[in-house]
């Protein structure tokens, strides 16, 4: 049984992704909710990032591993996880491409709705007024259609999944991400609301219960009005 601790914070997407793979690996690990605490200093001795998902295991040269993508990468690739992440660029460009491409539209278009805190330099964080804030979050909103266009026809193309018959780490990494999108009411595509309706059934209580949390907290920012 492998000795993994993976440090958490539940309403992430970024977390979700990790914390759905290392259910369906099978691989043995332990979860540790960092809640508030990721800026203490023992946290930051450990990962001066600052950043969850974190995972902590011996075998790492510096003790510590944090980007939910690299996290899935290393264990699969450790622990000869071929099902979870066969050997296909595709899967690491779309990774590649989510994290880089659409995952800061994304977090523009939702952060705020979330109570997320934004980035430095990003309209959303600066002192500009509600109405200019809201305009920037529009553009981002609208900017999503496209990216999330690429995953259907480019990577996924007439199959389930960008893994092919099965997920894979970056079906994970994409349904994950999906699923912030409730909080915005974003219309997602009928492929897309297939396709994660797809990963749930495919991957069962592992999809589900991570997937609860993020759906948990978006249910209560909600409530807030
Ligand atoms: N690209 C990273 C993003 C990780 C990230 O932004 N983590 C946030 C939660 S969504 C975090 O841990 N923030 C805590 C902090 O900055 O103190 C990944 O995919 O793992």
């Amino acid at each position: 049984m492998a000795d993994i601790k993976l440090n958490v914070i539940k309403p992430s997407v970024n977390n979700m992704s990790a914390r759905v793979f290392l259910r369906a690996s099978g691989l043995g690990f332990t979860e540790n909710d960092v809640y508030g605490q990721t800026r203490t200093p023992e946290y930051l001795a450990a990962c001066p990032a600052h950043l969850t998902p974190m995972i902590e295991t011996s075998e790492l040269p510096n003790g510590v591993l944090w980007e939910s993508c690299a996290i899935m990468q290393y264990l699969s690739n450790k622990h000869g996880l071929e099902n979870l992440y066969p050997r296909d660029p595709m899967i690491d460009s779309a990774m590649f491409y989510l994290i880089g491409t659409f995952y800061p539209y994304l977090a523009r278009a939702t952060y705020p709705a979330l109570n997320f805190p934004q980035y430095p330099g990003e309209v959303g964080h600066s002192d500009a007024d509600a109405p200019t804030k809201e305009k920037a979050r529009q553009a981002a909103v609208e900017a999503l259609a496209e990216p999330l266009d690429v995953f259907r026809s480019f990577y996924i193309k007439d199959r389930p999944f960008i893994g092919g018959d099965r997920p894979s780490i970056a079906d994970i990494r994409l349904a994950a991400t999906l699923e912030f999108l409730a909080v915005i009411d974003y219309p997602l595509p009928s492929w897309a609301k297939d396709y994660v309706a797809a990963m749930e059934k495919s991957l069962g209580d592992a999809y589900t219960e991570p997937a609860n949390d993020v759906r948990g907290y978006i249910g209560y920012v909600r409530s807030l009005g």
